[in-house]
């Protein structure tokens, strides 16, 4: 039986919208890959028609850290929209989200439009600007677990993302330090050599990977090149920062 993409959409939609844990979609729908996209597809469309704009694209598990801390050994990608923009310094709600976790990533800002298969170089060639970034990751499926399926239905898990100074592309991404702190602390250490080697080859799969589904990058877009290391979960009173040695620091604070 094939699965109905607009009620699956709806599903994910509301769950997201309402902060409301939901079973896994793939306990009573077999899904293929393609069909997943759809539905993400369509529960975005649900946010358009509310008004909110699309201003990019996010990868998934294009790091070992993230693979191995979820269980799925896929590339994904997801749709950012302005409604999912936390300001750098600003404060989020935890009511607002079913269990959020905040992962330490790098953010492109594109000022040409990126299409089909391309290499990393001419990945970088289309940057305007990059900066370090937060990703906060909400899965609307019960205590945070999913199948490959599951997870491309649900938007990748997008909730919000923080952006920090945008930065010239001149510094060579291939090994800067990666420090997220909590409150102060380091919960967090990597480079962002564990993005694929070089984020830039993030970009570069994003690009591939989204005109599988007939979609360009467009110039003006944000892409977030994926997490560099495990998230970890959010609680009311912590404030994150994450800072990438030579880019600068991002942070935001979480309030019940
Ligand atoms: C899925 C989203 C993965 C990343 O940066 O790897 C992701 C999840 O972990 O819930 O955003
Ligand atoms: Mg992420």
């Amino acid at each position: 039986m094939s699965v109905d993409i607009f009620d699956l959409a709806q599903i994910v939609d509301d769950a997201a919208h309402t902060a409301t844990a939901i079973a896994q979609l793939s306990e009573k729908n077999e899904m293929t890959l393609e069909e997943a996209y759809q539905v993400q597809a369509s529960s975005i469309d649900r946010r358009l028609s509310r008004g909110e704009k699309r201003v990019g694209m996010k990868m998934g598990f294009t790091s070992r850290a993230k693979m191995v801390q979820m269980g799925v050994d896929d590339m994904i990608w997801g749709r950012l929209t302005d409604g999912m923009l936390v300001e750098d310094g600003g404060t989020i709600s935890m009511a607002k989200y079913v269990h959020p976790r905040v992962e330490p990533e790098v953010a492109f800002l594109l000022n040409a439009p990126l299409s089909g298969p391309v290499t990393p170089m001419q990945a970088m060639a289309a940057v305007e600007a990059m900066a370090p970034a937060l990703e906060i990751i909400d899965s609307r499926y019960e205590a945070f677990k999913f199948n490959l399926y599951d997870v491309v239905a649900d938007n990748a898990s997008s909730s919000g993302f923080v952006i920090g100074p945008w930065c010239p592309p001149d510094m060579d991404l291939d090994n800067l330090g990666v420090v997220m702190e909590c409150n102060g602390r380091p919960v967090q250490i990597g480079s962002t050599a564990a993005i694929l080697g070089h984020p830039g080859r993030s970009l570069a799969a994003a690009s591939r990977m989204a005109a599988e589904y007939g979609e360009t990058l467009e110039a003006g877009w944000v892409v977030m090149a994926g997490g560099v290391t495990e998230a970890t979960p959010l609680a009311a009173g912590i404030s994150v920062r994450n800072t990438v040695e030579g880019l600068g620091s991002v942070g935001f604070h979480v309030e019940a």
